[in-house]
C-alpha cells in the first residue's frame, strides 16, 4: 500500500484476528519511504490493539524517516483475545511517499 500527500493522519487497521488460542503472537511488518526530505510533523506510527487496548510499538518521525528508507518492525509476545494492527501515517506533499509492504502474524516456533 502506498500513502502519499495525505495532509491528515490516515490509519490502516487490520481486520480483527482472534488470537485466544495462541500462546503468543509475533507481528512482522515493513514500512518504507521514498526518502522525500521529510519535515517535522511527518510520521509513521506502528502499533496494535489487544482487546481494545492500544499500544504504539514504533514511532518514526521525520528524522527517522530521513535516516532510513525502510524499517523492519518485529513485535513479539502478544497475547490476549482479539488483535487489530494499527499503522498510522502523515505526510503532506506529493513527493512524500510511504509504503506498508509486508504484514505477517505468526505464532513463534517452539
Ligand atoms: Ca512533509
Ligand atoms: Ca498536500
Amino acid at each position: 500500500m502506498q500513502f502519499r500527500d495525505l495532509d491528515n493522519e490516515i490509519c490502516w487497521l487490520s481486520t480483527t484476528t482472534d488470537i485466544s488460542v495462541a500462546a503468543s503472537i509475533n507481528i512482522d511488518l515493513v514500512v518504507s519511504n521514498n526518502a522525500g526530505n521529510f519535515d517535522p510533523g511527518d510520521f509513521i506510527s506502528v502499533g496494535y490493539m489487544v482487546d481494545g487496548v492500544e499500544v504504539t510499538n514504533t514511532f518514526l518521525d521525520d528524522v527517522d524517516l530521513d535516516a532510513s528508507t525502510s524499517s523492519n518492525i518485529n513485535i513479539t509476545g502478544i497475547s490476549g483475545t482479539s488483535l487489530v494492527l494499527k499503522v498510522c501515517f502523515l505526510n503532506n506533499a506529493g513527493a512524500e511517499r510511504y509504503y506498508l509492504d509486508v504484514v505477517l502474524l505468526q505464532t513463534p516456533r517452539i
